[in-house]
């Protein structure tokens, strides 16, 4: 599988989208540092935001095999400036996340990332799954396997925990090690 790191600003979905495609519940989880070991390099949000943090973004572009820029659906504005996908020597792809929001318009978000100069564009949804299969097969190298169907991996997530409804404290967090899926990572060579 292609090495994909995930870019984009806080809250659009990088680490909601990494359990989704890894098969796991979705459990909110406030990315710190940039996670590069994995197959899916995850990065904190903040690292887009700020100026002096994306030139570390550029460095990890060169771990990767392609750069994914994300923005959700339900953003009021994009934080990307027009034509920005020839700054990095990988292929650059469009994430619009969250599109099953009641306050999702996709449409817009779509013609945002386009203006980028992302190609492909995938609308996708952690949650219900929409999109994923689409993603993962355009990751896909001969020889992968993956360890769940198409209808696993479009079925709704369990959502155990998100950023606006947090476990209370002192109760227990559910272990994510345990799930229904293999880890996508237990079959992929990185
Ligand atoms: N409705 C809906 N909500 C989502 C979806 N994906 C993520 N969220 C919610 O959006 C919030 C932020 O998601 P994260 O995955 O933590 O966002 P992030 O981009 O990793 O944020 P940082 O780690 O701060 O950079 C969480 O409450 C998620 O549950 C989705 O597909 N649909
Ligand atoms: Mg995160």
């Amino acid at each position: 599988m292609k090495k994909m790191v995930l870019m984009g600003r806080s809250e659009c979905g990088k680490t909601t989208l990494k359990q989704a495609l890894k098969g796991k519940k979705i459990q909110y989880e406030k990315t710190q540092a940039i996670n590069y070991f994995d197959i899916i390099i995850d990065t904190p949000g903040e690292y887009a935001e700020n100026a002096s943090l994306a030139r570390a973004l550029a460095l990890y572009s060169y771990e990767s095999d392609v750069v994914a820029l994300l923005i959700s659906a339900t953003e009021p504005y994009s934080l990307y400036p027009p034509c920005i996908d020839g700054v990095c020597t990988r292929p650059v792809i469009g994430i619009v996340t969250q599109i099953d929001s009641p306050y999702a318009h996709t449409d817009q978000a779509i013609e945002w990332m386009r203006l980028t100069g992302a190609n492909p564009i995938f609308p996708i949804s952690s949650y219900t799954g929409e999109g994923l299969w689409d993603l993962l097969t355009y990751l896909r190298e001969p020889g992968d396997e993956f360890p769940f169907t198409r209808k696993e991996l479009e079925t709704p997530r369990e959502v155990l925990s998100t950023k606006y409804e947090a476990p209370e404290i002192g109760s227990s967090v559910a272990d994510m090690s345990e799930t229904d899926f293999i880890d996508i990572n237990d079959r992929m060579q990185v």
